[in-house]
């Protein structure tokens, strides 16, 4: 009888029976109306301290209507817009109601402590020109002020007046100065991408002259594509910002910091290119805990990437997205954060509504102690907006109880108000948020945080530059510890600086402001607790563990070969390659050694990478020879 019932029922996917993740708080904490949340076209949205009392507001592009900077009003639970529409407000210029905005960023680009808002406009125009400029909007003489508007920058015609998408802070030379990734959109030869930052020799701080100079070109950014998300941080380095663009109409764009801030496109080495897919939102998150940064994004109606850098010295990546995962969608915003705070990473695929309905998603990707991380579909809860125009997204925890909220914008196609959603599960889990500073003292973009812990290892974060789509995240690395125990935060600033605190279980479940290191660096003296897989070393820092040196035996008979990874290792079978070439990651095909493509061997050994074959020995080697 039951089994009758149970077939006449609609088919339930996991994700269904999963309990929901959101809840929309927007009725309360954003009530549509037109002052604070207008129903109008939205599209990036960005996280910083637009009036400088030490919170974090959310700036929201207005296409059609008025940008808006929402502050949270924590005795009345309520986002309110102080861009209001009275030309005495010190946050007037902000609105800048005939920009079609889109992109979104702010970093400090001058070294005042204090972020600019960068604006990408685009009136007019899908590609190429555009018929209003772009804004950079700074503080001073107590309002905004548009510095691409001051007459010195009028004469050097540095305003981007193209269309373009995203926008992105990188501080490619490790100065504390932020320059703008502009991805435009080019029209054939118009409109290549652009980087423009201060012209440190023809500016005078004290007298507020801001001199701005594109640097595309002599960075090696000047490259004409069809712009869509762009992110930074150290991706193939392990400190300077690298900068990934997925396009639209071509390859994507790895750039390579060089470490002189100039940039190598090594996207095709790389095995991100995806020639043949149009980008959308990007976000960069370590899934697996192995040290080196991985990549997520979506493509528009194609197949989303997770792409995993593998753990050698080849700096290639490899797409573990599963079916449900990469599921072609009308993608926007993606964003790859800790939402219910159990220590593992969730990524949230923003879609817009496009002939059709369209659903939000949400995916656990968790780490596996020896193999990819397991994804799994969540239910998405109300943020699922099946009818929602969606655009831009961020995520960031509004009323500092340590657990993130998520804020979605709307437009393109239709006239939607800003949905917010709070996170319904998690809530005994501990947290710790970590807020790095520049030497300026500005919020320190790019830099890499590295929290250890007891149980689950190291966790790293990098404070967003730019992301999602047309978006960027908060100044803030959020960590979600479940029941672990955080001992101790690394910051790695740009520069190269660092600095190691030990943690105390006070620690837990607060917010942590790491200053930029003045003085030579002090060695701590307690001794943090490294957690599985990692030691301390005599500099009081938590390193990699190598297992193989330390215990000879680790690896069972049949796979013998030991590989020291960070923070594990792995087990092999004893595979021969031909010389010149070495064992995959699994072992299951021959690949070049890295040293032979610096250039000592010729062209023609590279074309035999992929027609080597390996023999499986048929013995096993004497002990200690491996
Ligand atoms: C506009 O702002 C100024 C300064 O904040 C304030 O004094 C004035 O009352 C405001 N005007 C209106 C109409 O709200
Ligand atoms: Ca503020
Ligand atoms: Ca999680
Ligand atoms: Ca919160």
């Amino acid at each position: 009888m039951l089994a009758w019932v149970l077939l006449f029922l609609p088919p339930v996917s996991s994700a269904q029976r999963s309990e929901p993740v959101f809840s929309s708080i927007t009725k309360s904490i954003l009530p549509p109306n037109y002052e604070n949340n207008p129903t109008q076209l939205n599209y990036g949205v960005a996280v910083t301290d637009v009036d400088g009392d030490g919170d974090l507001e959310v700036f929201v592009a207005g296409y059609n209507g008025p940008n808006l900077v929402l502050k949270y009003i924590q005795d009345q639970k309520r986002l309110v817009n102080i861009a209001v529409d009275n030309r005495s407000s010190p946050f007037y210029a902000l609105r800048d109601r005939q920009g079609n905005a889109i992109g979104v960023t702010a970093c400090d680009i001058d070294g005042d402590g204090r972020e600019e808002i960068y604006v990408l406009n685009t009136n007019n125009a899908f590609s190429g020109r555009a018929t209003y400029s772009d804004k950079l909007f700074k503080f001073r003489n107590g309002r905004f002020e548009d510095l691409l508007n001051d007459d010195i920058n009028e004469h050097r015609d540095v305003a981007n007046r193209m269309a373009g998408r995203s926008v992105a802070c990188v501080d490619r030379k490790g100065t504390g100065r932020y320059a703008i990734y502009i991805a435009n959109y080019a029209s054939g030869n118009v409109g290549p991408h652009a980087l423009i930052e201060m012209d440190e020799l023809a500016s005078d701080l004290s007298q507020g002259v801001i001199a701005l100079s594109n640097v595309a070109e002599e960075a090696g950014v000047n490259k004409f594509t069809g712009g869509r998300g762009v992110v930074v941080g150290p991706i193939l380095n392990q400190i300077l910002p690298d900068v990934f663009c997925d396009n639209e109409y071509g390859p994507n764009f790895l750039f390579r910091n060089n470490g002189d801030g100039t940039f190598t496109d090594v996207a095709q080495q790389a095995g991100v290119e995806d020639p043949m897919q149009h980008g959308r939102g990007v976000a960069l998150a370590d899934f697996n805990r192995d040290g080196r940064t991985d990549i997520v994004y979506g493509n528009w109606n194609g197949p989303h990437r997770l792409f995993m850098q593998l753990n050698n010295r080849r700096q290639k990546f490899k797409d573990i997205a599963s079916q449900k995962f990469s599921m072609p969608s009308p993608v926007r915003t993606v964003i790859a954060a800790d939402f219910d705070n159990d220590n593992e990473l969730e990524v949230f695929f923003n879609n817009i509504a496009y002939r059709g309905p369209s659903a939000n998603r949400l995916f656990r990707v968790s780490r596996r102690e020896h193999g990819d991380p397991q994804i799994e579909e969540l239910n998405v809860g109300e943020a699922s907006e099946p009818e929602g125009r969606g655009t831009g997204a961020v995520a960031t925890d509004f009323d500092g109880d340590g657990r993130l909220e998520l804020l979605v914008s709307h437009g393109e196609s239709a006239a939607q108000p800003l949905s917010v959603y709070k996170v319904l599960q998690g809530t005994s889990n501990s947290w710790l948020r970590v807020i790095p500073r520049t030497k300026f003292g500005a919020f320190a973009r790019g830099a890499k945080v590295v929290v250890y812990t007891k149980k689950s290892g190291t966790h790293t974060r990098i404070i967003d530059g730019g992301s999602g789509y047309l978006c960027e995240m908060e100044p803030v690395a959020h960590f979600g510890l479940g029941k672990d125990v955080a001992t101790g935060v690394e910051v790695y600033w740009p520069d190269g600086r660092s600095v190691v605190r030990l943690l105390e279980p006070s620690d837990l479940n607060s917010v942590l402001e790491i200053q930029y290191p003045r003085d030579v660096e002090v060695t701590p003296t307690a001794q943090t607790e490294c957690g599985h897989g990692f030691a301390l070393n005599e500099k009081g820092r938590c390193t990699d563990e190598d297992e193989c040196t330390r215990y000879p035996f680790a690896c069972p008979l049949d796979r013998p070969v030991c590989v020291n990874t960070y923070g594990s290792y792995r087990c092999r079978a004893k595979r021969r390659c031909n010389q010149g070439f070495e064992p995959s990651d699994d072992g299951s095909a021959c690949v070049g050694q890295v040293a032979y493509f610096g250039g000592t061997r010729s062209f023609a050994d590279r074309k035999w990478s992929g027609l080597c074959f390996w023999l499986l020995l048929p013995h096993v080697l004497r002990p200690g020879l491996l």
